[in-house]
């Protein structure tokens, strides 16, 4: 009856004693999880579960700063003092929404410095979607309608994370992202029914261009989604990729006409025994091209980030030379 613990070394009794008291942890974890209850930074949790939540949390930080890129390309083009103050605070929101997910991150044990050196390094990822060029001011009006309308869409579930930091960041970034979805349909709309022909067009080739990828943001099908089934099992994602992209064509379909522009899919059609808009098929090729750094502004995109962050250097530095001689002050007191 003493076999066990006779038979092994001390080395394998305790990993023997870890992993039981691990899979009580983890039977408790799971529980919670099924119970719909949310997990705190300082619960236990599965590695799994907190690699899943790092990756996920960081890429979306990363996406929402490199996100201010297109958009602050034409800060100093917008064509009246009113665009131009409204896209300035949308930058800013981002800029914002970037700082509260990397600091929900930070609290899964990951610090600031490591997840900005996998962005810089080019080893994270960050949305597909930022990677095209914003070629005319209508771009910055379908960005709000198109981009910030699916972020919103794939960012409402995740106020429902089972991760309490990053659902509570999710609350105050889906309100923000709300204006910045009805400021871009709001620019859209102006130039579709107070604009000359050459501004519908613009709408037009600008819905034209930014429609397939902005369906790419909800990642790939189901089937071939690496992360979906356990993220889904976990809490962290509430609705899969495909459900997701269909609720975001639904509601759009429908905005479109309001608008008038068409969008660029001959197969799309709404299908009444389906309840839903059918749509033709999305080139996955283009997207996992880009996803993979080779669309048209991966380059850019990065350089651009890492320049910011090595201009910044002594933004840094001064930083934390004051914060030294604030508590070398302190010590002296
Ligand atoms: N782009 O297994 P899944 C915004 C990767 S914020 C690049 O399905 P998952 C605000 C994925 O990482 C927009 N990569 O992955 C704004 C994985 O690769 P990995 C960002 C993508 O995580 C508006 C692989 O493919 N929003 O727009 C993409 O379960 C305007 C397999 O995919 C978020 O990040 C993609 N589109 O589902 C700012 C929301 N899709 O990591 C400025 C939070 C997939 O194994 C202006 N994130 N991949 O190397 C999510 O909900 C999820 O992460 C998904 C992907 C749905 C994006």
């Amino acid at each position: 009856m003493y076999t066990q613990a006779m038979d092994v070394g001390p080395r394998e009794e305790r990993k023997a004693v870890r992993s039981t008291a691990e899979a009580e942890l983890e039977a408790r974890f799971d529980a919670r999880i099924d119970d719909g209850g949310l997990i705190e930074a300082k619960d236990w949790m599965p590695d799994h579960y907190r690699k899943t939540l790092v990756r996920q949390i960081s890429q979306h930080a990363h996406s929402e700063i490199v996100g201010m890129l297109p958009e602050g390309n034409w800060a100093t083009r917008a064509p009246t003092l009113k665009r131009k103050a409204i896209l300035l605070a949308k930058i800013q929101d981002e800029g914002g929404h970037g700082l509260y997910l990397y600091a929900a991150a930070e609290t899964l044990g990951t610090s600031r410095d490591q997840l900005l050196d996998a962005l810089h390094s080019g080893k994270a990822k960050y949305s597909s979607i930022f990677n095209y060029s914003t070629l005319s001011w209508a771009d910055i009006g379908v960005i709000g309608w198109l981009v910030d309308g699916a972020a919103i869409m794939n960012q409402v579930p995740l106020t429902r994370c089972s991760y309490a930091p990053y659902a509570r960041a999710m609350v105050r970034i889906c309100r923000e992202e709300s204006f910045h979805q009805r400021q871009g349909y709001d620019s859209l709309l102006v130039m579709m029914q107070k604009g000359t022909d050459a501004q519908k067009a613009m709408v037009q080739d600008a819905v034209n261009r930014w429609w397939w990828p902005s369906l790419m943001m909800f990642g790939p099908p189901d089937s071939e989604s690496t992360h979906s089934a356990t993220s889904m099992r976990w809490g962290i994602k509430r609705i899969g990729n495909d459900d997701l992209r269909q609720k975001f064509i639904d509601a759009t379909a429908q905005q479109a006409q309001v608008l008038g522009v068409s969008l660029p899919d001959p197969l799309l059609k709404w299908n009444e025994a389906r309840g839903h808009y059918d749509f033709g098929p999305i080139d996955w090729s283009e997207f996992w091209r880009v996803v993979g750094g080779h669309g048209p502004c991966n380059a850019e995109r990065l350089a651009a980030r890492v320049k910011a962050w090595d201009d910044g250097a002594w933004v840094r530095d001064a930083a934390l030379a004051h914060a030294r001689k604030q508590s070398t002050q302190k010590e002296a007191a």
